[in-house]
């Protein structure tokens, strides 16, 4: 036997000093002199990573030994942020890092700043995944997430002239927290074409190869908040195959063409595409899902033949959940896998197929439901589409047999849409493979049962649809967000046990009358707001008052979420403080409105609201009537690091979408966990927040989901008129007061002429009034103050560890690995 590595675990400021002095000289060669804040967060986050390897390693090792059920979360996006200060954070020694880090003359907030996030994702889909990963450690689930490792994330956003400028964001320059695995390699086939070969009497199907392209994995360690458990995260990059395949050409002379594929090949882990809820059917992300999802398997069915089980138990090995309709592919790979390639009856697998995979659905809107022209899945995995026919043919023949006089159903629930051209329904296929479908919020949950798989309720049964409310980890979006926010809650909850189990913040709510609680939760909230008015002054140059009300609409820019109704709010504000006398004015509550987010690249509209709100702040903020009374900020490049700056500082953030058009929103959450109030209409996870929060603690406005047709019918068929009020911001925008009127004009016309799809008129007012209920709840400061910590205090139901346990019981069927912390 060897002795276990001693000198990476450190457990005080000396070891933590010891192990970064040696860092900063071996692994950077570099010296003490000359260590800058870079050197210095390299440095600290190789100390804190060796420590996580030797957690890391007894965790796959213990979960290899006991070889019980394993959930694979399959997500094409983990929008992990920084990893450094969770690390830290999960390990229990932030402050010895803080102390250390003091000794050797660094400010620990400067040297976590140092780290580029990791964002390979767009949005909320991408930030559950990575809430998902931190609980699935911190309760000792075995479970991997499996996603495609980007070269280029997200890109990063600059506003230029008040457009929206995008610039490729290259992290991968020194990334001290993954670990290629040239060994773990994956060899994944395109294009080609079947053949029928008949073995011992069999026909089999053998799908040759068209080109070949090598997966190799890189590992990112998950640590789980107060337990050595620390799980994995595998990313796949794309490589040229280097095999006997592109071996030919190359010795054939043709270097050329050689080179390209090789350019080919890496091109499919290259890039993030930036859509957010809008598919396009592009041929390299269709190879992107491939890749991975085919990758991914391999590995799962790599590990689950060591233990040399029937194929028959392979459900009770495995859980695998996909996130959204995206890596749908692996329904289809795994049918492959077990009866191409493992010889098993076709009902046999299928029934194996089904009891793995579980189906989330993250959104209603029908311009995101992904679509595969046929002929591109023919092309580029002609097996599959084979696959695909025959699993649509038998599950439409037990459809038939159901219903035998509905031909029409048929149609509508056919995996191929017979349209032109004929189309692969992904959402369609997921449903047919999997053993369970969600959704992510009551309402969204009822929605997709009602609506898109209506038929789908019927042909199997309520049961086979349900609905998991997402939920954010409290770790990152309270203790790390808001570290002082946390301890004061922390002093009144019994210590940090609050963070592992988020119901016991409702101790809380006996504090509430307590004037001393109160006037610290306030200077907290205030200090928080100092922080981003730096920000603020530092990166748009507009000097902002702390005391004033701090409005925040931070996320993806889409027309159904609506920050053209935010904005079209501030200019009627603006305009009415215009109309003011000036003692009228003295009398009004500063506002700041604070903006964020990304349009997808080729979302015009999206960019046009961008445009606007910058268009109005550059007036705003320079008119010497307003002052104080109003200012309009967007702050450029909205990602995980600054929403962990903006959600400690906000007063009161909007979710303004409208009704049944958000799935379910996890922003929401994080504001009210950090002790801000929201504004928002009756959608997502909204309605769940108010049942929790109770109704006098929240801003509801605007019309319900179940009216929206009949509105949207009415404009369309009826007559529309425009709210008055809306129609004076019309005119004060096609006067140029907000320069050149034609940039916005089809802006206003989607609401005046073309339908106004999102009801934006229909909920001006109620929006209007809202607002005025709001300033008028804030100028009483205690009672303010009180409804925040009511509202915090009934918070815990949104916690992800309890999204994780509903998961592993009502879906993945999978217990935690205790684990002995001493081992
Ligand atoms: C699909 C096909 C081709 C290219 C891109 C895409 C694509 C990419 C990302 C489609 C959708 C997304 C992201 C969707 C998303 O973030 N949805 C959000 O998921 C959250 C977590 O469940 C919810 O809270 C939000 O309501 C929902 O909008």
């Amino acid at each position: 036997a060897w002795k276990r590595n001693q000198i990476t675990s450190f457990t005080d400021k000396d070891g933590f000093e010891k192990e970064v002095v040696r860092h900063v000289e071996t692994t950077l060669a570099r010296s003490m002199f000359n260590c800058d804040e870079i050197a210095a967060y390299s440095a600290t986050s190789l100390a804190f990573r060796d420590r996580l390897i030797t957690h890391w390693n007894r965790t796959q090792q213990r979960q290899t030994y006991r070889d019980t059920k394993r959930v694979y979360y399959l997500s094409l996006e983990f929008l992990m942020g920084r990893a450094l200060d969770n690390a830290m954070l999960n390990v229990g020694l932030k402050n010895v890092a803080q102390d250390g880090l003091a000794e050797l003359g660094f400010r620990i907030e400067d040297v976590v700043k140092q780290e580029h996030d990791a964002a390979l994702g767009n949005g909320g889909l991408g930030r559950l995944a990575a809430c998902f990963l931190d609980s699935l450690a911190t309760l000792n689930f075995p479970a991997w997430g499996y996603g495609l490792r980007y070269r280029y994330g997200i890109f990063k956003q600059e506003i230029i002239d008040g457009y929206q400028v995008e610039v490729p964001d290259y992290w991968l320059d020194f990334n001290p927290w993954e670990f290629p695995r040239h060994d773990v390699t994956v060899d994944i086939q395109f294009f080609g074409q079947v053949n029928k070969k008949t073995v011992g009497g069999k026909t089999i199907s053998v799908w040759e190869a068209g080109e070949i392209v090598q997966a190799v994995a890189y590992d990112v360690p998950i640590p789980g908040y107060d337990t050595p458990t620390t799980n994995n995260l595998r990313l796949w990059s794309s490589k040229a195959s280097g095999g006997e395949f592109d071996f030919q050409k190359f010795n054939s002379g043709d270097y050329e063409s050689s080179v390209a594929d090789q350019q080919r090949a890496e091109t499919i882990s290259a890039v993030l595409y930036p859509n957010d809820n809008l598919e396009r059917g592009k041929e390299l992300r269709l190879k992107q899902q491939y890749f991975w999802v085919a990758a991914s398997l391999y590995d799962i069915v790599r590990r689950f033949k060591k233990s040399r089980r029937s194929w028959n138990e392979f459900p009770d090995q495995v859980a695998i959940q996909l996130n959204d309709t995206h890596p749908t592919l692996a329904i289809v790979e795994l049918q492959r896998i077990l009866v191409d390639i493992e010889g098993l009856e076709w009902d046999n697998a299928w029934e194996i197929v089904t009891s793995t995979f579980g189906y989330t659905n993250h959104t209603v809107l029908p311009e995101a439901l992904e679509k595969w022209p046929v002929g591109l899945v023919q092309h580029l995995l002609p097996r599959h589409l084979q696959i695909i026919y025959d699993i649509n043919l038998f599950f439409l023949q037990s459809v038939e047999k159901a219903f035998p006089d509905d031909r029409d159903m048929l149609r509508r629930v056919s995996i191929i849409e017979e349209s032109q051209p004929k189309m692969v329904r992904m959402a369609f296929l997921a449903i047919v493979g999997s053993h369970k479908v969600n959704g992510v919020a009551e309402l969204h949950s009822d929605l997709i049962k009602t609506t898109i798989f209506k038929d789908f309720v019927e042909i199997y049964g309520p049961d086979k649809f349900t609905n998991v409310t997402n939920g954010i980890t409290p770790r990152r979006w309270l203790h790390q967000a808001n570290p002082r926010l946390s301890e004061l809650i922390a002093s009144k909850c019994g210590g940090n046990d609050f963070l592992k189990d988020l119901t016991l913040l409702n101790q809380l709510e006996k504090h509430v009358e307590d004037k001393q609680f109160r006037k610290e939760w306030a200077e907290i909230k205030y200090a928080n707001k100092v922080r981003l008015a730096k920000h603020i002054k530092d990166t748009t140059g507009v000097v902002v008052n702390p005391a004033s009300l701090f409005d925040v609409q931070v996320k993806r820019i889409h027309e159904y979420k609506r920050q053209q109704l935010n904005i079209f709010g501030v200019i009627h504000r603006y305009l009415s403080l215009k109309a003011m006398t000036p003692d009228q004015r003295k009398k009004q509550l500063p506002r700041v409105s604070i903006f964020g987010g990304k349009a997808a690249p080729g979302y015009w509209m999206a960019k046009q609201i961008i445009h606007l709100i910058n268009s109005v702040g550059a007036v705003v903020n320079k008119d010497e009537d307003i002052g104080d009374l109003l200012k309009v900020i967007f702050l450029e490049d909205y990602n995980v690091s600054k929403a962990e700056m903006i959600c400690p500082a906000s007063d009161i953030s909007e979710h303004i979408s409208t009704a049944g058009t958000e799935a379910s929103g996890t922003s929401n959450m994080k504001f009210v966990l950090n002790g801000g109030l929201i504004i928002g209409t009756c959608d997502g996870a909204n309605i769940e927040i108010t049942r929790e929060i109770g109704e006098s603690n929240i801003f509801l406005f605007g019309n319900l989901s179940e009216d929206v047709e009949d509105l949207r019918h009415a404009h369309t068929y009826g007559s529309h008129t425009i709210d008055s009020d809306l129609d004076k911001v019309f005119n004060e925008i096609e006067k140029g007061t907000f320069g050149t009127p034609h940039d916005f004009s089809a802006m206003i016309a989607a609401v005046r002429q073309h339908g106004d799809y999102y009801l934006v008129s229909d909920d001006f007012h109620s929006y209007i009034e809202t607002h005025q209920l709001v300033d008028e709840a804030y100028r009483n400061q205690d009672e303010w103050i009180a409804k925040c910590i009511t509202s915090v205090s009934r918070m815990g139901f949104f916690t992800s560890d309890r999204c994780i346990n509903e998961y592993a019981e009502e879906i993945w069927n999978v217990e935690p690995l205790a684990v002995d912390r001493h081992s």
